[in-house]
């Protein structure tokens, strides 16, 4: 699948695309409370547009482990302002909520994508999405509950349960008439997962795209990547940068990322040099410059 249709816009993921974060909410792992009033988020949006961004997608609700619970309505003024300010900047906008009742209203705003971290699990959010005629939808894999969620988790064979799990998200929603061109699929880093579990779906992303679903990952700064490098969440620009790169090597096509200018320009130059390099045949063997 090469192309993904959402509301306004028919996504071509010939190239891998970057998708900004927008987090308006006081407590985000990363960014919590530097865009979490309505003006600073819009701000924040137009900044990632300008910075390349190829998607936006806006939160009102951290999903980090133990982060506070939101009202709806506290999701829903904090969401709702900053998608319709988005909605005029030019780009596809999803919306990061578990919640039908606001997936409701974004939808009737004119998003253009649901980005569901619970695959479209809550009560009535399937039916929605299929009675919404061309509403991108990314399902995206957690094992538990953002509360507990990464209270040891455990599986039998990470790859296989995560896959199943998508697969079967996908052929529900196949089943309510849901055009396969309007899914992608998450394998969720971090949402009920060890570092072995994430390394483990990075290893298997090409299969997870051999689904015929274009894969959408968020690696950025998280926490196996600080474990990874030893840094904290403000120092893994570098850590986030070589897994979105190894992550579209391995077949993902969209990248959900804090840091837009700089995924965009590492994108552009690990494209650059493999279009030129592949046009380039080397003599064998290379001629010793010191024999
Ligand atoms: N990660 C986060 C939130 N939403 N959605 C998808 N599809 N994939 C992800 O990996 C993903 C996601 C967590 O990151 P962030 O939004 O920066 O943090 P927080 O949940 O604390 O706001």
């Amino acid at each position: 699948m090469t192309a993904w249709r959402t509301t306004r816009f028919l996504v071509d993921l010939t190239r891998p695309r970057v998708m900004g974060i927008v987090n308006v909410t006081p407590d985000s792992f990363s960014d919590g409370g530097l865009h979490d009033g309505t003006q600073a988020a819009m701000a924040h949006c137009e900044r990632l547009c300008d910075e390349g961004a190829d998607l936006l997608d806006i939160g009102g609700e951290s999903t980090r482990p133990g982060a506070a619970a939101v009202s709806l309505d506290q999701e829903r003024q904090r969401v709702l302002p900053v998608l319709r300010h988005a909605l005029r900047l030019g780009v596809p906008v999803s919306v990061d909520t578990r919640h039908t009742a606001l997936m409701r209203e974004a939808l009737d705003a004119g998003a253009d994508i649901v980005n569901d971290v619970n695959a479209l699990r809550d009560d009535g959010a399937e039916a929605l999405l299929a009675r919404h005629p061309a509403a991108g939808i990314c399902l995206m894999h957690m094992r538990g509950e953002p509360g507990s969620m990464q209270h040891a988790p455990r599986y039998a064979d990470v790859v296989a349960e995560v896959f199943d799990f998508l697969a079967q998200r996908a052929a529900a929603l196949r089943e309510r008439g849901v055009d396969a061109q309007r899914i992608v699929v998450d394998p969720g880093f971090g949402f009920g997962k060890t570092d072995a579990h994430n390394l483990a779906l990075h290893g298997g992303i090409g299969a997870l795209a051999a689904l015929g679903f274009p894969v959408l990952v968020g690696w950025s700064r998280k926490s196996t990547l600080g474990r990874i490098t030893g840094r904290p969440v403000h120092a893994r620009l570098a850590a986030s940068l070589a897994a979105a790169l190894s992550a579209v090597q391995r077949g993902a096509r969209v990248l959900r990322v804090h840091d837009v200018a700089a995924t965009v320009d590492a994108l552009k130059t690990w494209q650059a040099l493999e279009a030129h390099t592949a046009l380039i045949e080397l003599p064998t063997p290379y001629p010793a410059r010191n024999p």
